[in-house]
């Protein structure tokens, strides 16, 4: 009777809640243990059990670890050890072995006995960076509460995926984590990841916390009163796995994050090119009259994709006869690869029950997932009925390898350079409730329809693939529906505790909370690690394949640690305004926050139609993502970079500059691959953290350490207002040093082919010749490098550069360090990767002395380079 009552509770709202967990009696500690480095203790439910959103659990354990002098591991979790916790076989986070001590450690944990909590505090500045003393803790078999107490009005981020707002906002705002697909990136909802993890900037230090945690989970903040903060955590399961991460830098809570979840992976030098993809390129000639009319164009393309187009009846694993023939399809790819062009297709997780051979081996290998009975669980994505693939599964990955393996073989299969993953959140459209037989034939009876067959083209002269058009058009889905069997009436799938994740039900759009994976796992407990298992799988698959080269995966759901196999581009955005804008958060968040620095999000915008302007400026701001495509809906207007003059001048202008700091950036890249430092696409704060005015900067960014971009942030405005830290700045274009800073600035006429851009002084920043000159990054590669070198005030500067073959994972490297001071230019480093390159010239920003020809630097400069590539650790002083 009372859990029936409680089970209407989250319709009532907040106020009634607040009273039902009011009654919840908290946790008392004893059997207190402590090491050097570690605390143990057992926490016994201090009362009557409140049971308000399932079962409380009576005995938990905490333990803490002093784990290093900047990171506190605190997890309590149930003393049995029934809870699920996430897999060490998805994400291994480190426990054990304390390196620090409760009196070394600038982290200082303290808790109450009874009821218990804890605090934790920075030994450094006395702050209190946590403290769950204002409310009970709750730990239940479906609900988990624990809130922390914050100073008003805190400076908070992370918490994605959303599109809410860059800083976290503070008044009765809820965050939840659920991966899922939603078009045109709703606000006040989940998006497809999920990142437990935030950084909170106080009095110009950072610290950040991560609850590993995959349950779905709210995370509420609020202020009560007006007068006091907290932020709370909500989860429908798991346990509480904590670390907290002192900071004091926000760049040092990158560090100390990525030691955690790992660090990103290095991904080819050719990733970083220019990429173009539609939805809706029916056939395989309109790619190749896309990668034509890009040539024609002038622009330099260095990827084409294909989306579900390619597919037969959009089955992954398969390609329509009609219009993408397989020896057609390898025809092209043949011709990317020798125009130095690459290649990429969409890979959806399930497989068609009606592909008979990608299905018969799953079968065969038993990985497809079951309901407990040993029926397989169907679901419906577009292709029809599918299976989805258990990646808990010992059999999975061979399996995945042999699918990548034999499908894109480079021998006879589609010899793909990357794969591209979607719909992994996963996305069923057959969710629960959804399937009985007839809810199943009238979604299969009225399929999205994709165009006709197109009987005729134009010719591409001098491009050698062709074809005869095909014939007849043919239906694109299955007609076979499968048969779906019933579910039991579980908690897993309408858990008590309701989070905020928009869908009428937790299981409705994915695959159902009660089914069991393998291992016993429940689809309810690792719904949001369903896209870390495909990417992880998809790495090994690639490397399986082409065992030295970097594996480039873009994925669309991805959870904390996803970094470490993959990229993720920002979903289906519009062909907004507003979505350019959000894009510059996004991948702040991305980049810095998450630790996922290969992001970008399409380009003019997916949904709708975007028009001349917003692609203008569109293609000029995605030169400064780490991953640069340009992709439109089935639905929209095609948006190729060269279907308007003006786009077609911004683009040339946006890609020669990309390729010309192209090495600048794949040593910023390298670097946070190195420990996490953020080094890729920052915002103002983590480098100016104690100026308060960086911390509401939304719209302006770091691409690498040394250079700021100030996007033209208003809509049809040719003019700019950006704020420059005080610090020195030059502008990029002009070389023109920046005669005020501190302040906001002006710039008018920004036309089109114009963006904001500043060196920050202090930089040396290695840029290739003539990267207007070359189609593809491959010839970027031949060309020679000057410096920049940009005088910070006290007349120094320095930079890095790393050079490496570009694609293979053991590659020889160099690695340069330059110093520029007191005129003179030092190189040191590395030089283990053999090139032609010569470095041509050295320009230097920022000098009053115009006695020292540059010219004669350059000669000495010259020698320097090739010395220092033909011999190691020698310096080399010149100027
Ligand atoms: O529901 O594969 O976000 O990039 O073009 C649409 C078709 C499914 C969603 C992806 C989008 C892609 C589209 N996919």
């Amino acid at each position: 009777m009372w859990r029936n009552f409680i089970y209407l509770i989250p319709l009532l709202g907040t106020a009634v809640v607040a009273d039902v967990t009011d009654s919840c009696p908290g946790y008392k500690v004893s059997h207190v243990q402590q090491t050097k480095g570690t605390i143990t203790a057992d926490l016994t439910l201090a009362g009557s059990p409140c049971n308000v959103y399932g079962t409380d659990i009576e005995n938990l354990k905490l333990i803490v670890e002093y784990q290093t002098d900047s990171r506190l591991h605190v997890k309590i979790y149930d003393e049995d050890e029934k809870v699920y916790q996430i897999p060490a076989s998805v994400l291994e986070t480190p426990s054990g072995q304390p390196q620090s001590s409760s009196n070394q450690s600038d982290l200082i944990f303290s808790y109450s006995e009874a009821p218990f909590s804890f605090a934790v505090q920075r030994r450094s500045d006395s702050e209190t960076l946590f403290n769950s003393s204002g409310s009970n803790l709750i730990f239940e078999s479906q609900y988990v509460r624990l809130r922390t107490s914050l100073p008003l009005n805190p400076y908070l981020y992370g918490l994605g995926e959303d599109s809410d707002s860059f800083r976290l906002e503070v008044n009765n705002y809820k965050r939840t984590l659920w991966n899922t697909g939603q078009a045109y990136l709703p606000t006040n909802g989940p998006l497809y990841g999920s990142h437990p993890f935030y950084i909170e900037m106080r009095n110009g230090r950072a610290h950040g916390v991560f609850l590993s945690n995959s349950n779905g989970m709210d995370i509420n903040i609020n202020q009560t009163s007006g007068t006091s903060q907290y932020l709370e955590y909500n989860t429908i399961g798991g346990v509480l796995d904590f670390y907290f991460l002192a900071g004091p830098a926000p760049a040092d809570v990158a560090r100390q994050y990525a030691s955690v979840i790992g660090t990103p992976a290095q991904q080819s030098y050719w990733t970083y090119g220019f990429h173009q993809c539609k939805y809706g390129y029916q056939d395989i000639m309109m790619a190749a009259e896309v990668v034509y009319n890009y040539s024609q164009a002038g622009i330099p393309l260095e990827t084409m994709w294909n989306d579900i187009d390619y597919m037969d009846l959009r089955r992954t694993w398969t390609v329509d006869p009609d219009r993408f023939p397989l020896e057609k399809v390898q025809e092209f790819v043949t011709y990317l690869h020798e125009n130095q062009q690459h290649y990429i297709v969409m890979v959806d997780p399930p497989v068609s029950i009606n592909d008979s051979t990608s299905y018969n081996n799953g079968v065969d290998a038993g990985v497809f997932i079951q309901y407990d009975n040993g029926t397989e669980f169907l679901a419906v994505m577009w292709p029809g009925a599918v299976s989805f693939v258990d990646y808990f599964h010992p059999n999975s990955q061979n399996y995945w390898s042999g699918q990548i393996g034999s499908f894109f073989s480079d021998s006879n299969g589609i010899g793909v350079d990357g794969i591209w993953i979607d719909m992994n959140e996963p996305a069923n459209f057959c969710g629960y409730p959804c399937i009985d037989a007839v809810d199943l034939a009238i979604q299969m009876s009225n399929p999205p329809q994709p165009p006709a067959v197109r009987t005729s083209w134009d010719p591409l002269p001098g491009f050698p693939v062709d074809f005869q058009p095909p014939g007849a058009s043919k239906f694109r889905r299955d007609s076979t529906a499968g048969n779906m069997t019933g579910f039991p009436d579980r908690d897993l799938l309408n858990p008590p505790y309701t989070i905020g994740h928009v869908q009428p039900l937790l299981s409705t759009g994915t695959i159902w909370g009660d089914l069991s994976l393998y291992g016993g796992y429940t689809a309810y407990d690792t719904h949001n690690l369903y896209a870390s298992q495909m990417i992880a799988h998809t790495r090994q698959g690639l490397l399986d394949r082409r065992s030295n080269e970097r594996p480039f995966i873009i994925s669309r759901s991805t959870f904390a640690g996803d970094g470490r196999n993959g990229g993720h581009w920002t979903g289906d955005n519009a062909s907004w305004w507003s979505h350019y804008l959000l894009s510059i958060f996004q991948h702040m968040e991305f980049a810095s926050i998450f630790q996922m620095p290969m992001v970008g999000s399409d380009v003019c915008g997916f949904n709708d139609d975007t028009t001349e302007t917003l692609c203008a400026r569109w293609a000029m701001l995605g030169a400064w993502y780490p991953f640069y495509r340009n992709h439109a809906d089935i639905g929209a207007n095609f948006q190729e970079f060269y279907r308007w003059p003006l786009v077609t001048d911004v683009a040339k202008k946006a890609i020669a500059t990309r390729f010309q700091l192209m090495d600048y950036f794949y040593t910023s890249f390298y670097q946070q691959t190195l420990d996490g430092s953020p080094t890729t696409i920052t915002p103002l704060f983590f480098q100016y953290p104690e100026d308060p005015n960086t911390l509401e900067i939304n719209y302006q960014f770091f691409y690498g350490p040394s250079i700021l971009v100030s996007p033209v942030t208003v809509e049809n405005a040719t003019n700019a207002t950006f704020y420059l830290p005080e610090d020195t700045f030059y502008d990029f274009w002009t070389a023109e040093k920046m005669p005020e800073t501190g302040m906001d600035v002006y710039y008018d006429n920004v036309t089109y082919m114009d963006i904001p851009v500043h060196i920050r002084g202090g930089s040396i920043l290695p840029l290739r010749t003539n990267a207007d000159q070359v189609n593809t990054t491959t010839q970027l590669r031949e060309q020679d490098f000057e410096l920049i070198i940009a005088l910070d005030d006290n007349g120094k500067a320095k930079g890095n550069l790393y050079l490496d073959d570009g694609i293979s994972i053991n590659s020889t490297s160099s690695f340069m360090e330059f110093t520029y001071n007191n005129g003179q230019l030092v190189v040191n480093g590395t030089f283990g990767y053999q090139t032609n390159v010569t470095l041509q010239s050295a320009t230097i920003y920022g000098t009053n002395d115009t006695t020292s020809p540059i010219h004669s630097l350059n000669k000495a400069l010259n020698s320097a380079w090739k010395a220092e590539l033909s011999s190691s650790n020698s310096t080399v002083r010149s100027g």
